[in-house]
């Protein structure tokens, strides 16, 4: 339903602005948040076109700081992006952001856009790409959610199309996820479990998805159209070194139903257990042994 405003547009409060205090890292410089400001023309805003990582800080240290890099440059060169900077100085950038804003535990969310240009899709249009790096404190999933597990549905809406824009890139565009993420909230569930044009299961809005059966964890490979996800990879190997046996395989929506176990991984949510899909109990419906195993192991892990 559509109601009209109550108040004129500009002196609406947002509830969600940011501290105000927090610096941002914007171009070559640090910035109060409140003028870290991308142009109207700048084309990741006018047509989604950019890349971005989210990335951990852990005791005051760049969790998986290689991979997210090697990741972005991926993610841009895959979209014929050029950062305008090297993976040192963008470390360094990170860095700054960090200690600007004093995070110990906490994100950082590394941004590259296009740029601010002429209107036209055509990437000639911009030719100063636009780097930004925000340092700051992360919402998490209560603690009770580890706890009870997520309740999902199976989403109605696809992961993009192997042949549209790759998955693989973490594109400025996330309008898929988060209309699957809107049919979770609208269900009353937690989180979406995204499912590709063949009627693979893919992953949830924002995070690896692997189901485990018989002793066999599976997730399904990056050719099914998923993210590489850099916490998928931890959590693998971390399961090889308990003896379970890991594989990569196409899922479909059955493998989910009628597992024993399954959990999503991913820089926000670490592991989480899934309990249900579309209202039908995952195993007994609680979070299961393999699972808390390997959400101990990760805790484990990332504090090394
Ligand atoms: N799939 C998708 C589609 C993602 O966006 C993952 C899987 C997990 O990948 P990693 O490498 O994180 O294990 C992601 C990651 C955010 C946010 O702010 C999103 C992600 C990560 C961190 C923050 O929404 N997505």
């Amino acid at each position: 339903m559509i109601t009209a405003p109550e108040a004129s547009l500009s002196a609406r409060v947002n509830p969600f602005a940011p501290d105000p205090d927090l610096q941002v890292w914007m171009d070559g410089q640090l910035v109060p948040v409140g003028e870290a400001k991308v142009g109207v023309f700048d084309h990741g805003l006018l047509y989604g076109d950019g890349v971005f990582e989210g990335i951990r800080i852990y005791g005051g240290k760049i969790f998986k700081e290689r991979e997210h890099i090697e990741r972005v440059y991926e993610s841009a060169r895959c979209i014929a992006l050029e950062i305008p900077m090297t993976p040192e100085q963008l470390s360094a950038a990170m860095r700054e952001a960090m200690g600007a804003n004093e995070i110990v535990d906490g994100y950082i969310r590394l941004l590259v856009t296009r740029g601010v240009g002429r209107l036209g899709i055509a990437i000639q249009k911009a030719a100063c790409p636009s780097v930004i790096v925000i340092a700051a404190s992360i919402q998490l999933y209560p603690p009770e959610v580890y706890e009870r597990g997520l309740n999902c549905v199976t989403a109605g809406t696809l992961r993009n199309h192997p042949q549209t824009v790759s998955p693989r890139v973490k594109s400025l565009n996330y309008l898929n996820n988060i209309l699957a993420k809107l049919e979770a909230t609208n269900a009353g569930a937690d989180e979406a479990i995204l499912f590709n044009p063949s009627g693979h299961a893919t992953e949830g809005t924002g995070d690896n998805l692997f189901v485990f059966r018989k002793g066999v964890l599976r997730t399904p490979p990056v050719s099914c159209g998923v993210l590489d996800g850099i916490t998928r990879e931890i959590v693998m190997d971390l399961a090889r070194r308990r003896g379970i046996e890991v594989c990569e395989s196409i899922l479909i929506r059955h493998d989910i139903y009628v597992a024993d176990e399954v959990f999503l991984t991913g820089t926000a949510a670490e592991v989480v257990p899934v309990v249900s899909l579309d209202k039908r109990l995952i195993g007994d419906g609680k979070p299961g042994p393999i699972t808390k195993q390997l959400m101990a192991d990760f805790v484990a892990y990332r504090s090394e």
